[in-house]
């Protein structure tokens, strides 16, 4: 597929599936714990500063937003977990948001499930991980801030990730940093490879 990166927009915001986009467009859905990068993820795939808005504040993003790349594909930014300073009750309606996405949504291709190559992977990450393997839902591991950690010690913090993960050697696994750039051909290749 020829994707102009440059040709992006927010298209909407939804809360639940009556405002989806209705159309046959397929989607890659950023999933993560909160602050670990998913907008600045997309920010650096599309060459942009800040076009999904990124803060060091976090629990920022509260709906589902939907970016249209080119009229031939959509990122879909999504809330992210484990933000500790949110109620029961905002935690729970974020969890029927989410899974009222990831279970119904036709358009989705695949999740790229976000964790931080600093540290082991939260309950909340193994959990989500384990959701998308049990719908069978593709998915694509990208593990963020690596311009954070040496070089020599990427492979025993992806061993380590991989570890806690129960990863699935069949799926991805992309060290990424939105500084330095790192890892966002294969990022690429990887999406395209799914739609
Ligand atoms: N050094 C470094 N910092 C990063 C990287 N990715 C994100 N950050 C920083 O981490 C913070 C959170 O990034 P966001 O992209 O807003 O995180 P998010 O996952 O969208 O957070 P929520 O919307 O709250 O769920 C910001 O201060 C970013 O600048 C990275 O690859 N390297
Ligand atoms: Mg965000």
């Amino acid at each position: 597929m020829e994707l102009n990166i440059h040709n992006a927009e927010l298209l909407l915001s939804a809360a639940n599936k009556s405002h989806y986009p209705q159309d046959e467009l397929p989607e890659i859905a950023l999933a993560g714990r909160s602050n670990v990068g998913k907008s600045s993820f997309i920010n650096t795939m599309l060459n942009r500063k800040n076009l999904a808005r990124t803060s060091g504040k976090p629990g920022k993003t509260q709906l589902l937003n939907f970016f249209n790349i080119d009229d031939k594909m959509r990122f879909v930014d999504v809330p992210g977990y484990g933000y500790a300073r949110v109620s029961k009750k905002e935690r729970e309606k974020w969890g029927r948001m989410i899974e009222e996405y990831l279970t119904t949504r036709e358009n989705l291709r695949a999740v790229v499930s976000l964790v931080d190559l600093r540290h082991d992977p939260s309950a909340d990450d193994v959990q989500m991980y384990e959701f998308l393997k049990y719908y069978e839902i593709p998915v694509i591991i990208v593990a963020t801030k690596a311009d954070k950690i040496p070089r020599g010690k990427w492979n025993k913090h992806e061993s380590a990730i991989k570890k806690k993960l129960n990863f699935d050697p069949s799926d991805n696994f992309i060290l990424f940093s939105s500084v330095s750039k790192a890892g966002m051909d294969q990022a690429w290749d990887a999406i395209l490879e799914k739609l």
